[in-house]
């Protein structure tokens, strides 16, 4: 397909309440839909799911749409582009991993749109069905916490994943698991720890926890290392992987018992692909990783979710967690469980009307 044009709309979501982590405090989230079009008429979408400030990955959302509008549309426009050469023409920029992913989304859904294939069939996942993880942020006391817990229990939720920070870490476990000691559990601090809480990090093997996500930064190579070898809860490297040499590095060098992908940190679904198969060769266990991505990023999510490797809870919860009205149709928990898409591309349709609604901001690019 030779690129013709392509159109970057900054859509501005919110979030139904603030998210808050050890790293920001989430309330807007804006993000980028690229939709490009080829010479025969064929339409893709790709997801920028960069966050809005640089604190979770040094890309952030206005830089992500200046790289891809400035120097990775170029690359690309007037040429012809699939599946197979699309990473290789991205290549010359360096880093900007979530920039790309929407490139490589957009392609992908257009080349598997045009042979009526699925992102399922493609990436050969199974037909199967999510049991997610609802990843809760920090909340102002206890109470309010438990609160939340009980209401996402009623909505069928059966894994939590926490927040957490130092200072907010052993009263809350020890006031969940007085109240829900069967609930899953795992924790997620983005990186907000040092060495020097090393004995504390340990006594969370007491909390039958699936996970202890990203204790340190991922600068801490010894701290995440030596974690890891001394507790038997799994601990996901989250920030520490952006791309297959991270993975295969962390890996090596045994810095954690898990991997964390999200298709946008690691520059997208075949770079994801190849650390989810990295990964299953090497005995690692896989999470999928949310960052409030709108429904067309949650699909795709979902689908990479369900592939062979992800054995620990992904943090997918349902679109009406998040937003009131998202640019896609909204992915919803039925008993308990969320269903991935099945259509032709990323199998999930972006819908104008939605985009109107929400005062989308299109800039246009000929080539
Ligand atoms: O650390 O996984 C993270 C959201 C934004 C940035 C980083 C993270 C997250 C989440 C939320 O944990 C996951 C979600 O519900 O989408
Ligand atoms: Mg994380």
């Amino acid at each position: 397909m030779i690129i013709k044009s392509a159109e970057l709309i900054w859509v501005q979501l919110r979030l139904l309440s603030d998210f808050v982590t050890s790293q920001a405090t989430y309330s807007n989230r804006p993000i980028v839909l690229l939709k490009i079009t080829g010479d025969q008429g064929e339409q893709g979408w790709g997801e920028c799911s960069a966050l809005e400030n640089p604190f979770y990955t040094s890309e952030y959302l206005k830089g992500a749409f200046d790289v891809l509008k400035n120097f990775l549309l170029p690359l690309v426009g007037n040429k012809n582009v699939n599946k197979e050469n699309v990473e290789l023409l991205l290549q010359q920029v360096r880093g900007n991993q979530i920039a790309k992913s929407a490139v490589i989304m957009a392609i992908l859904d257009a080349d598997l749109r045009s042979s009526g294939t699925s992102l399922r069939e493609f990436l050969q996942v199974p037909n199967s069905k999510i049991k997610p993880a609802v990843s809760l942020g920090i909340q102002e006391d206890i109470f309010q916490l438990l609160q939340l817990i009980d209401l996402h229990v009623e909505q069928g939720y059966e894994y939590f994943k926490l927040k957490i920070r130092p200072g907010y870490d052993l009263g809350i476990l020890e006031a969940i698991r007085n109240r829900f000691p069967k609930v899953g559990l795992g924790v997620d601090a983005n990186g907000a720890y040092n060495i020097g809480d090393m004995d504390l990090l340990k006594t969370l093997d007491d909390f039958d926890l699936y996970a202890i996500e990203q204790p340190f930064p991922k600068e801490s190579l010894f701290e995440l290392k030596e974690l890891s070898s001394g507790i038997t809860t799994p601990v996901v490297l989250d920030e520490s992987i952006d791309s297959f040499d991270s993975a295969l590095a962390a890996i090596d060098m045994g810095l954690g018992s898990a991997i964390s992908i999200k298709q946008a940190k690691v520059g997208g679904i075949l770079e994801a692909k190849k650390i989810h198969d990295l990964s299953k060769a090497a005995g690692i266990p896989n999470t999928y990783g949310g960052m409030f991505e709108s429904g067309l990023g949650r699909g795709v999510g979902l689908v990479i979710a369900s592939s062979e490797n992800f054995t620990l809870p992904s943090d997918l919860s349902a679109s009406s967690r998040y937003f009131d009205l998202d640019v896609t149709e909204l992915f919803e928990l039925k008993d308990g469980f969320l269903i991935p898409p099945t259509g032709a591309g990323m199998g999930v349709e972006v819908q104008e009307s939605a985009l109107e609604k929400l005062g989308a901001i299109r800039y246009q690019v000929d080539f």
